[in-house]
């Protein structure tokens, strides 16, 4: 039985851009087998809703937040709402061409993660903070996906529905999302896209979402790789705490406080790691089960 798929494009105040991405969706697809479309409206005021009612009809889903709950939040909504066994995200603001989600599609396999990779690296700020992004998820969770912070990404649907409740609810959801994949050892394919100017509205990206970021993936290694913190955290401050005694010692003056705080800290943080390390182990079961 081949796999049925859906395209679920999470939206704030995109009402005049919408119209167009759903034009390029049909246009893409005509004459082949069409996706399932998902608008997920997350509390716009510029009535996003209601012009992708109008122009999809019955072709497209329309779902409602009653008022902004997060672009992560969206995204969860569309996931829980959809009935396709694979999901493509793309952003409402016409960033994105359905050609490319064409070209995702069909490298889809079982179990992967398809990420569109954008060939523009941003630029100022952002251009800095993406780059830092990924070095950071590269240092933290030592996986490498090179647009960690893409907006357009393929994945199946049962599989993220288990994910849904370890992610974050906020624009932290699309490094979260992908760096959640790669620590559960699963396939990440990165595809070539092309990325146009912003059609209409403006980004809604902030420095506190970066922040947010840097919080919301610290989790996501926490939660499956723990060894990854705090072995390193705990061993170090063993061996701070007893180089730190010697000189004490060999004054005969006994241990500081120091010595003492960095030792009974180290013996802590290799057992928390011990305990969620097997919390690690549940959590992977209830995501991953027998998927893998
Ligand atoms: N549901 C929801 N979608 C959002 C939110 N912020 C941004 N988006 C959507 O996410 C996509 C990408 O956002 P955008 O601001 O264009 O980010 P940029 O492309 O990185 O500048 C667009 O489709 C937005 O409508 C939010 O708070 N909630
Ligand atoms: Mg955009």
């Amino acid at each position: 039985m081949s796999a049925s798929f859906a395209i679920l494009i999470p939206c704030l105040d995109e009402a005049g851009s919408i119209a167009a991405v759903l034009q390029d969706i049909w246009r893409t697809f005509a004459g082949d087998a069409m996706p399932s479309i998902i608008v997920v409206d997350d509390g716009s005021t510029d009535g996003t809703a209601e012009v992708a009612e109008r122009q999809g009809g019955m072709s497209v889903q329309v779902v409602r937040h009653d008022r902004p709950r997060g672009y992560g939040e969206a995204i969860k909504t569309g996931i829980l709402n959809a009935k396709a066994d694979v999901i493509c995200l793309m952003d409402g603001d016409g960033q994105h061409a359905a050609g490319d989600v064409r070209r995702l599609f069909e490298k889809w396999r079982p179990g992967t993660l398809v990420v569109g990779r954008r060939s523009d690296p941003g630029v100022g700020s952002r251009r800095i903070a993406r780059a830092l992004l990924r070095r950071w998820s590269r240092a933290i969770g030592g996986v490498e996906v090179h647009d960690s912070n893409s907006g357009m990404m393929l994945f199946p649907r049962a599989l993220a529905v288990r994910m849904l409740p370890f992610l974050p609810d906020g624009m932290a959801y699309s490094d979260s999302f992908k760096l959640l994949f790669s620590l559960l050892r699963m396939d990440v394919i990165e595809v070539p896209i092309h990325v146009g100017a912003r059609q209409a509205g403006r980004s809604k990206n902030s420095i506190n979402d970066g922040l947010r970021t840097v919080i919301s993936t610290f989790v996501m290694v926490v939660l499956i790789n723990p060894t990854r913190v705090f072995l390193p955290v705990g061993v170090g401050m063993l061996l701070v705490g007893t180089a730190w005694a010697i000189p004490f010692l060999l004054m005969n003056r006994g241990l500081t406080a120091v010595s003492v705080t960095l030792i009974l800290g180290g013996i802590m943080s290799l057992f928390f790691g011990l305990i969620f390390r097997i919390l690690s182990g549940i959590t992977q079961s209830i995501i991953v089960g027998m998927d893998r």
